[in-house]
């Protein structure tokens, strides 16, 4: 029987149990770089005992930052400095994992508990924002970003490949492009933001062109044996949800054909006008079809906090990984509880050899 506490390969990477941490951005970086507070975050997260620890949301372009704040890989010293982190989760005896991604129109805002809004065109950290249509977010993101050339399109490919040679570089074992939330790719596969009548736009082909062109051309250079995976918005809550849904069934078929591993089932957040039925996994079953129809293995977020309800769609198959983010920052350790709760025999060995002697040493309960 398969759960939460088994194990689980992709090409020759094995994760030692089925709990992964999502990316989650810090917006603590400055000019892209890391720096003490992500060293201590990462560490602590891969300390905790997760089978795979995914690096936020990392920059392919200076304009591709969702804030001033967040990481970077588009430079050398950048991968140099990542590098640090990388290192930091292998030696905590998690595996590395970094998300890629442009933030497309969504790009250029204030950091969350500072407006989470669009920047103003007079403040010294204002940038164009790029999106397949001069079409805005809306809500928060009123700004009309730029629509983008053929030659914009083919250069963000190109820094996604860059970015990806990097991360190979820096020492990750695993990577996973940002085709989801609202941002660039995934703007370009949806309706709501991509009006384009050219060979990037229209139907659910043209649509999805730029994300299985930017696959291909990181497939190139990302290691045959490392998985290479896609955090993709598969349903938006927008009221045309059966549309979007068998569209993004089909472009994860094409996504398989053109040599992703897995993909990381998530919401599209195209829009603000969309009612996402927020609650515990509420999004499994959607990652089940994906991955039933799709013949792809995938790995879900959002909701996981009772480490019952994640065995259980680990079990039942719903799900090959359980991404679980939030509880994590309120408790880097969860995946020690969610041992003890799950019963398992000697739950302290998911953790670190110190950590472990400790806590398996004694009876804590006397
Ligand atoms: C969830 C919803 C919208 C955006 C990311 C900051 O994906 C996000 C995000 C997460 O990097």
């Amino acid at each position: 029987m398969s759960g939460l506490f088994s194990s689980f390969k992709l090409k020759d990477i094995t994760l030692k149990n089925r709990i992964a941490i999502p990316p989650m951005c810090q917006y603590k970086a400055h000019d892209g770089f890391i720096n003490d507070w992500h060293e201590v975050h990462y560490t602590s997260l891969a300390r905790g005992g997760a089978g795979l620890v995914i690096v936020e949301a990392t920059a392919v372009s200076p304009e591709g930052r969702i804030t001033p704040n967040c990481l970077g890989l588009w430079n050398d010293e950048q991968a140099q400095s990542m590098a640090k982190i990388a290192k930091a989760i292998k030696d905590n005896g998690s595996v590395a994992g970094i998300q890629i991604g442009h933030a497309g129109r969504k790009a250029n805002a204030n950091i969350p508990w500072e407006g989470d809004d669009h920047i103003q065109e007079n403040d010294p950290r204002y940038w164009e924002t790029l999106s397949p249509s001069a079409v805005a977010f809306g809500g928060d993101l009123p700004r009309v970003p730029h629509e983008m050339s053929i030659a914009e399109i083919e250069r963000v490919r190109d820094d996604f490949v860059k970015a990806a040679i990097r991360a190979r570089d820096a020492g990750f074992e695993w990577l996973e492009l940002h085709f989801a939330h609202g941002y660039l790719a995934q703007s370009f596969f949806s309706v709501h933001a991509n009006q384009r009548t050219d060979q990037y736009g229209g139907d659910k082909e043209g649509r999805g062109r730029f994300l299985i062109e930017t696959l291909d051309a990181v497939r190139k250079v990302w290691p045959e044996h490392l998985p290479l995976t896609a955090r993709f918005g598969v349903i938006e809550y927008d009221g045309r949800d059966e549309e979007t849904l068998s569209d993004a069934i089909w472009l994860t078929k094409q996504f398989k054909a053109h040599g992703l591993d897995m993909l990381n089932v998530s919401v599209g957040f195209s829009t603000p006008n969309a009612s996402v039925p927020w609650g515990s996994a509420f999004l499994a079953p959607v990652a089940e079809r994906v991955r039933r129809e799709a013949d792809l293995p995938v790995a879900s977020s959002w909701g996981f906090q009772d480490p019952v309800i994640a065995d259980k769609c680990i079990q039942d198959v719903q799900i090959d990984l359980a991404m679980i983010g939030r509880v994590h920052l309120a408790n880097p350790n969860w995946s020690y509880q969610a041992a003890q709760a799950l019963k398992i025999e000697n739950p302290a060995w998911v953790l670190p050899a110190p950590y472990a002697h400790w806590l398996s040493r004694y009876k804590l309960s006397q």
